[in-house]
């Protein structure tokens, strides 16, 4: 999978060299470029934002470097491209989405700052054939730029890729459950911890019994924790 992300913080992406993504790198599995939007300005400012046309408070991507930008990763990409833009307004993102972005074959990450990208730059790669647009979203609440919602994307779909990650079993667990159904409580050694005990039954060597009460303890688990917001 080839993967570009632009931002005017390319330094940003630099986590992505680290642990399974970055073995993922080494070993050929993804291909990833951090790409400067600054690269692609032509004045001596290196100006990528400005007023928005009906005024308001904040500043808007200007249309011409990501316009510039995204065709010089396009020019670089064979075949279809995915092309997603991160905005706070864009669909939630989730497993099943990012499950349908691991079957890509070219992402491209558009990490917008200030109040967004001019709108023009999606409509126009929605109109040219060959890139497929998504604008996500990763959850309700304002982040200072797109970067920090591509990582997350790109850590989500990358551990989908076959080679990635070392057991595949967790994988097909993961997908074909509820990710609710997989938040039972795990114990490990010592079986004694501060006066805390692991519970009885997950040293009985009774699978199916074990498997039973962990479905409990995630049902029980997932209707406390889901829907509450840190209040
Ligand atoms: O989730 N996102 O993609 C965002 C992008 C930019 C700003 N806030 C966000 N939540």
């Amino acid at each position: 999978m080839n993967v570009a992300a632009i931002s005017i913080f390319p330094e940003y992406f630099a986590p992505l060299s680290l642990s399974l993504i970055g073995k993922a790198r080494e070993a050929g599995i993804i291909d990833f470029k951090a790409v400067d939007l600054r690269a692609f300005t032509t004045d001596p400012h290196r100006t990528v934002d400005d007023t928005p046309y009906g005024g308001g408070a904040g500043m808007v991507m200007k249309p011409e470097p990501w316009g510039d930008a995204i065709d010089a990763s396009l020019a670089q990409f064979q075949d279809d491209v995915d092309l997603v833009i991160l905005t706070p307004g864009g669909a939630r993102f989730d497993q099943r989405y990012a499950e349908a972005l691991s079957r890509a074959q070219n992402l491209i990450f558009a990490c917008g700052r200030y109040e967004g990208i001019d709108a023009r730059v999606a409509d126009y790669y929605r109109n040219i054939g060959r890139v497929r647009v998504h604008e996500i979203s990763i959850g309700d609440y304002v982040l200072n730029g797109g970067e920090v919602a591509a990582i997350v994307i790109i850590e989500a779909v990358a551990r989908l890729l076959p080679g990635v990650i070392g057991n595949p079993e967790s994988l097909a667990e993961e997908s074909h459950n509820e990710i609710g159904e997989l938040e039972y409580p795990v114990y490990t050694k010592p079986a004694q911890w501060r006066g805390l005990s692991v519970p009885e039954i997950l040293t009985s060597g009774n699978h199916g019994a074990i498997a039973k009460w962990r479905k409990e303890r995630a049902g029980e688990i997932s209707a406390s924790r889901r829907g509450h917001t840190g209040e």
